[in-house]
């Protein structure tokens, strides 16, 4: 858990917005920068207009079922169909440490989601078939080969 509301806690999470922006995702967490904190950013607005910084998220109700196509930064190039609820509501703290609740749907509320996921170590492959899964290890490993 994050506790302590400082400057450099603002810091990282403008680094990781702007992360997220130069790479043209539309969420990204602290660990896949390699900092084990929890904290993810995410926007997925077309015009980029709405970042979003969530320190400690929890998501508190998920209903409806639905299936989006997943990509991740830490998996360029990967596609694959996941099923979750795309209805949810998430309380965070702001990086000012104040408490917010945000009511999210359907890609945004896939992306929080996906983004909570790695806070806990979990990857969006996770939930894919294990033929699918390896198929992505086999190219991944095969591209770093090049
Ligand atoms: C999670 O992922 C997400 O393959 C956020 O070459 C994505 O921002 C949730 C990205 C889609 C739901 C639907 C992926 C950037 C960005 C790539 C991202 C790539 C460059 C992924
Ligand atoms: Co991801």
């Amino acid at each position: 858990m994050v506790t302590e509301f400082t400057p450099d806690l603002e810091e990282l999470a403008q680094d990781l917005l702007e992360t997220m922006y130069e790479f043209k995702g539309i969420g990204l967490s602290a660990p896949q920068v390699n900092v084990h904190q929890r904290i993810i950013v995410v926007d997925t607005t077309p015009d980029r207009s709405d970042p979003q910084v969530l320190i400690n998220p929890q998501v508190t109700q998920a209903e409806k079922p639905t299936v989006y196509s997943e990509g991740c930064l830490s998996f360029p190039g990967f596609y694959e169909e996941v099923r979750r609820p795309h209805l949810i509501t998430v309380k965070a703290q702001d990086a000012t440490g104040q408490d917010i609740s945000i009511d999210a749907e359907g890609l945004k509320a896939v992306c929080i989601q996906h983004e909570c996921d790695h806070l806990e170590g979990t990857l969006f492959v996770d939930y894919l078939s294990k033929l699918k899964a390896s198929r992505i290890h086999k190219k991944m490993l095969q591209s770093k080969k090049r």
